[in-house]
């Protein structure tokens, strides 16, 4: 920073030439709003600044190169892009988006990002079919901002066929902003607009294939949702789902994916938090008549669920959500049959739940027998294994008595092992987590079954993501790690796709551009999931058997594991654990389980058990319960290779293939933002608002797109397309770079060569164009055909 002398007299220079000067509006930092208007009032002969706040309150800042910040005048409400912004900087931005959210617009767009800030508050208006035609079939250059527009956008690029043939949506965001929400309104839309009118008969016994494909939400948001701290439907599963499009670009089926269930909420869930909402919309929502078919009764406490503790009352709508599941249920074809199985099943699951172990004081071990236990229990576990089809003694033999099998030299000896009452807890659990994740994955299989279209005739697809958001809770452990691991994974596709592919292409095509610097998550990523990482430390710790040597684990973390991304926790945490600084946040992981939940071994007795289930829908439901189910991520794992195969390695597999789907689409960026912690409507919190935005990113991205260009093509691709813009004579006497030329100046004005920012550049392979240029390559040759098309219509007539 220099001072200088200014003919505007007291004023200072900046080395950046920036004047700060006597009247001048600016922005300040504020500790409550992030940043405040003031008016300078006067500048002293050193960088210091006399400033007044719009309340009157006068106060002295020090200048430094980069601050104060320039105030500009926007009309804040009406910039649709935050590219559009003058001075663009933080400041602005935040009070574009403060603005226009106040005003009920939550849709910005930010370059090639859209962002949709969480109204927490129903708007039908958004939503409407009117909405819907705005934006069908239309150009949506100069429409307002909205999902829809992005939808439509990824739509067109498949008519189009421009750059990669299939699209994804990617939809991110922190736990509660509005991911989930947004991904319904994307596949609503797309089934809506995407569909022909004939083709599937309305009077077809079973639903449409779009009314299918949208019914499967439903059920996949009651059995893979559940209300935690952050959002009370949080999706504890990740889903990338496959819209199939045929040679019409026509919808004609679906494939859906998901990711790592959190199974250890069925069995244990945080104070404040519930169980799947399955769980209560059968409670809450069953006639008698299920009552007596499901088994449950009425005055029944039930361990599973009781955590959270007026479950009865969180969420009044449980008792109608049912009939929508279950007429959700219907829609894909799950008959009344499968779905009271299904209902069977939960209940069996609560009742698992309920059953506790006595403790043999003689023998310090747990009973096998259930004759030795009183009553209630005794009914209870007759209960649970009637329901699951099993015969009760086996039940409880399999949860009390563990069996090892050794290996001698060739020889196989089996012994039985009475298990301690902690033991017993832990294999009580496993088959309830076992349970409910083959039912939750039988279901995905199921719906798959049965909206997928035939390969042969599908020619495209539109994918739609949407994960779990980046979470952080008093205690964080495997579930935490793995969450915000997939959101680490999807800003580096973001990062890497956008900002690095973007600057790197401009250099390669030989594009003037200014290079400049941005934040990457790759050190946090290689902490994570690298040659010596968090997970390799993790899966030798497995590979070690040394699940219960906790501090060692953590002391191994911290000693191996240096860099930013990494520290100790705070000396308040007494409780082993270590801290990971995520892009969007810092996390404390708790290492005691940690090991334990990585390892996930499930008992093969247990597998056995309701394999063997005489209840036909578990036997069936078991019966494509491979080990070599990559996915499946509660397959016990091959033999010998145990202990390499873990929750995170798995999971890490089932990203790294999604990553290498998405990397073959042409990506649309959609970014959830949270308002306010308390999921409150009109609550716009801008410090809040400001960690996410420079946590993801936002205003790198913008001033990349701002300076960019977001349409590029390759000159082949260009010609084919555009050459009928200039007459037929023309275009034959001209080749490649001419001919390429002539399209363009035949379409853009020599004024708007004059303005830089408007110039399209030229590079080795591709033409780099403009935002906006695009569209109007598009609308003169929509114009030029249609006349072609009336004019061979005409000569047409005249020759009949
Ligand atoms: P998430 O998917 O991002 O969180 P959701 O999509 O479940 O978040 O959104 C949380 C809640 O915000 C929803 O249940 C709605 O009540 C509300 N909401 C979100 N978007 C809108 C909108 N456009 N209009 C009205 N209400 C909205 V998580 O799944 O926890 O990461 O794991
Ligand atoms: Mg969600």
């Amino acid at each position: 920073f220099s001072r200088k002398g200014n003919k505007q007299g007291n004023a200072i220079l900046t080395e950046r030439s920036k004047i700060y000067a006597k009247g001048m509006k600016i922005w300040v930092s504020d500790r409550q709003d992030v940043w405040n208007v003031a008016t300078i009032i006067d500048t002293m002969k050193d960088t210091r600044i006399i400033i007044k706040y719009q309340d009157g309150v006068e106060s002295v800042i020090t200048s430094k190169p980069d601050y104060p910040l320039l105030y500009g005048e926007n009309d804040y409400e009406n910039i649709c892009d935050l590219c559009e912004l003058n001075p663009l900087h933080e400041a602005t931005v935040l009070e574009s988006l403060r603005i226009r959210y106040k005003a009920g617009l939550c849709y910005t767009k930010a370059g090639i990002t859209l962002l949709a800030i969480n109204p927490f508050t129903e708007l039908p208006h958004l939503y409407s079919a009117k909405k819907v035609k705005l934006y069908n079939n239309n150009c949506i250059k100069n429409k307002p901002p909205h999902v829809f527009a992005v939808a439509e956008q990824a739509h067109c690029n498949l008519k189009r066929q421009l750059g990669h043939v299939n699209q994804s949506v990617i939809v991110s965001g922190e736990s509660g902003a509005g991911k989930t929400w947004t991904a319904r309104c994307v596949m609503r839309y797309l089934a809506t607009t995407a569909v022909s009118a004939e083709g599937f008969s309305p009077c077809s016994k079973i639903c449409r294939i779009e009314k299918r494909i949208l019914n499967s939400n439903p059920i996949l948001e009651a059995f893979g949702n559940a209300g935690t701290t952050k959002n009370s439907n949080s999706s504890r599963f990740g889903k990338y789902i496959q819209l199939q499009l045929n040679r019409s670009n026509y919808i004609i089926g679906a494939s859906i994916k998901t990711y790592l269930l959190e199974k250890t909420r069925v069995v244990r869930q945080g104070i404040g938090e519930r169980n799947f909402h399955i769980f209560y919309q059968m409670l809450q929502g069953c006639s008698d008549e299920d009552r007596d078919q499901w088994g449950i009764t009425e005055t029944t406490e039930y361990h599973y669920l009781s955590r959270c503790e007026d479950y009865q009352h969180t969420n009044e709508l449980d008792s109608d959500t049912l009939d929508t599941t279950k007429s959700a249920m219907h829609s894909v074809g799950l008959s009344q049959r499968q779905q009271n199985c299904i209902f069977q099943l939960l209940c069996g699951i609560l009742y698992i739940g309920n059953i506790v172990f006595i403790t043999d004081e003689e023998l310090s071990s747990v009973p096998c027998d259930v004759d030795e236990y009183d009553l209630d229990c005794q009914l209870t576990i007759e209960k649970s294994s009637s329901l699951l089809g099993i015969d009760h003694n086996e039940l409880l033999q399999c949860l009390t008595i563990r069996r090892i099998t050794a290996s001698h030299s060739r020889r196989k000896s089996v012994f039985m092992k009475p298990c301690s009452q902690v033991e017993c807890v832990t294999r009580r659990d496993c088959l309830a987590k076992l349970l409910y994740s083959r039912l939750f994955n039988w279901l995905v299989e199921f719906i798959n079954k049965n909206t997928s279209a035939h390969a042969n005739s599908c020619h495209s697809f539109i994918g739609i993501l949407d994960v779990y958001g980046f979470e952080s809770f008093t205690n964080n452990s495997l579930e935490q790690l793995c969450i915000n691991y997939a959101n680490e994974k999807l800003q580096q596709h973001f990062v890497s796709h956008f900002l690095k592919a973007e600057q790197e292409e401009y250099k390669k095509e030989s594009i003037s551009w200014t290079y400049f610097n941005f934040t990457d998550n790759r050190p946090c990523l290689e902490l994570l999931e690298g040659k010596i990482s968090v997970f390799s430390l993790m899966t030798e710790e497995c590979r070690l058997n040394r699940a219960s040597d906790v501090r060692g684990f953590t002391d191994r973390v911290h000693n191996t594991l240096r860099g930013s991304a990494i520290s100790k926790p705070h000396i308040s945490v007494t409780t082993p654990a270590f801290v990971i600084a995520h892009f969007a946040g810092q996390v404390t992981y708790q290492t005691d389980s940690l090991i334990e939940k990585n390892k996930d071994s499930i008992p093969d007795e247990l597998v056995e058990l309701v394999k063997n289930s005489n209840n036909r829908f578990i036997s069936e439901i078991f019966s494509s319960y491979s080990v070599d189910i990559q996915d499946d991520m509660s397959g016990s794992c091959k033999k010998g290779k145990q202990s390499d195969v873990t929750v995170v390695s798995k999971f890490k597999t089932s990203l790294d293939q999604l990553m290498a789907i998405l990397n073959c689409t042409t990506p649309h960026y959609i970014r959830c933002i949270k308002p306010n912690n308390n999921c409150q409507p009109d609550l716009f919190n801008n410090q809040q608002v400001v960690d996410q935005l420079q946590a993801c990113g936002v205003l790198e991205t913008v001033n990349i797109s701002k300076m960019g260009f977001p349409t590029r093509l390759t000159y082949a691709d260009f010609i084919a397309r555009y050459k009928v813009i200039v007459n037929t004579s023309e275009s034959e006497q001209l080749n490649g770079m001419g001919l390429v030329t002539a399209i363009m100046e035949s379409v853009f004005d020599e004024e708007d060569k004059e303005n830089d920012s408007m110039t399209a550049q030229y590079g080795k392979m591709k033409i780099f164009l403009r935002e906006g240029q695009l569209d109007q390559l598009e609308s003169v040759r929509a114009k030029l055909l249609s006349r072609y098309v009336f004019t061979l219509q005409c000569a047409w007539r005249r020759y009949m």
